[in-house]
């Protein structure tokens, strides 16, 4: 026997370690439709829900968004908006919560901070991801100033968040869109969000 041959019989013998289901395993920032190995769910929130009003002060104390993103009855990810008063300054934070065993993509894995993704960026298994509550931004307001803490903090209209929910042990990939105005810093609006599905 050859070695080529025992290289040959090795090869064959190698039991297929795969899954026979077919799970995407990207999804690119703001995509919408089927594409080639990834089916998509998406779905476009009527009216926009705005976290936030004009002036801070009229807010709420605290307020929720929640995600359903793969529309199968259960909330999958929570928006929270809280506001706080310390000595000489107020704080209002927007965090994004996984629920279950959810995770979102941050912009290091060493940090809660959760990475703003600009539009046709792929997000996949190979980003910084957590478990647990991450923040968009931490705004402080006194007298004197306001100042911003987080990856959302003065940015261009629209970007995206990182998602994935666990399905049958194993990920399935999704991003929410959302856009912090201009004008104030701190006014957060939801659009539409989608996540890839199992492929049949
Ligand atoms: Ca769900």
């Amino acid at each position: 026997m050859t070695i080529l041959s025992i290289l040959w019989m090795l090869g064959c013998s190698k039991e297929p370690s795969e899954s026979l289901i077919s799970l995407p395993d990207h999804i690119v920032a703001g995509e919408m439709f089927n594409a080639p190995g990834r089916t998509i769910r998406y779905t476009k929130i009527e009216p926009v829900p705005r976290l936030l009003a004009d002036n801070y002060l009229d807010l709420p104390i605290y307020d929720t968004y929640l995600v359903d993103i793969n529309r199968d009855g259960r909330d999958d990810f929570q928006l929270v908006r809280s506001r706080a008063f310390g000595e000489g300054f107020d704080s209002l934070r927007i965090e994004l919560h996984p629920l279950d065993d959810n995770q979102i993509l941050v912009i290091d894995a060493a940090s809660d901070w959760v990475q703003a993704v600009p539009i046709l960026d792929t997000i996949h298994e190979r980003s910084d991801w957590i478990e647990s509550s991450g923040i968009l931004f931490n705004t402080y307001i006194s007298q004197r100033d306001t100042t911003s803490l987080g990856h959302w903090r003065n940015l261009s209209p629209v970007h995206y968040a990182g998602v994935k929910t666990k399905v049958d042990e194993q990920w399935l990939y999704g991003w929410i869109r959302m856009a912090v105005a201009q004008s104030w810093g701190d006014n957060l609006a939801i659009f539409d969000y989608a996540t890839t599905v199992p492929m049949n």
